[in-house]
């Protein structure tokens, strides 16, 4: 591990661990996605405003999409549209394969295990399971809590919260790893520590920051 050692790190007993952008970047899908949708709408959506929808629900980003557009819809249609997205993104990941996990991911989390630290997933995704089952590692997590466990999206904490409950540990026993701001809000609306997964820029409060999970290997 870097020098950047910290005892509430090694002292934690659950890992909490954000999916797209900590251990697989599937946020290149999400936008391809996204900009053939805001193509279909007649705008374009570009990388720069891709970074807006780091870590925020499906629905939340589509209005953000709209936003950039200045484009006003209903419910249903914004349903249909986002039903569209989705379909195309599940095309997508349907061929990954273990090779598009971030480097150190599986090392670290391996490690973690060994050392007897239970492992949870906490993402926004509906789309996890599909996800994790690609990468092959379902198996390494005692709990998955995501996107269809739970209401609120990041910055309110019930989907580290669940997680916790779901190790059998409190929140102040567990670590989140988290490569957006509403994820590291989340985390300490929870009462956990946050590992950043990225630059300081982005994450100003996080209480560690590397750029993979790599570097804690
Ligand atoms: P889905 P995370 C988030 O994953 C993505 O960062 C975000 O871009 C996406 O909109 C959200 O999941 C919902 O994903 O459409 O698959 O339900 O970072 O929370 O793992
Ligand atoms: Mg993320």
């Amino acid at each position: 591990m870097s020098e950047q050692k910290n005892n509430w790190l090694e002292q934690a007993k659950g890992a909490i661990f954000d999916l797209d952008g900590v251990i697989v970047d599937t946020a290149k899908y999400h936008y391809l996605a996204w900009k053939w949708l805001a193509s279909e709408l007649g705008f374009d959506f570009t990388e720069k405003d891709n970074e807006r929808l780091k870590g925020v629900s499906r629905m939340r980003s589509l209005d953000i999409l709209l936003e950039v557009g200045g484009i006003t819809l209903d419910e249903a249609r914004k349903e249909e549209l986002a039903a569209q997205k989705n379909q195309l993104y599940v095309d997508y990941i349907s061929k990954i394969d273990e090779n598009e996990l971030l480097p150190g991911a599986k090392a670290y989390m391996l490690g973690l295990k060994e050392r007897g630290v239970k492992i949870s997933l906490g993402s926004a995704s509906k789309n996890a399971g599909l996800i994790l089952d690609k990468l092959g590692i379902t198996e390494l997590f005692d709990a998955i809590v995501d996107g269809t466990k739970v209401a609120k999206a990041k910055p309110d904490p019930e989907v580290f919260l669940l997680a916790a409950q779901e190790l059998g540990l409190s929140a102040a026993e567990c670590v989140v790893y988290e490569d957006a701001l509403a994820g590291i809000e989340a985390a300490h609306a929870a009462g956990m520590k946050a590992v950043g997964i990225g630059e300081a820029h982005n994450l100003p409060d996080a209480d560690m920051l590397v750029d993979g999970l790599h570097q804690l290997v």
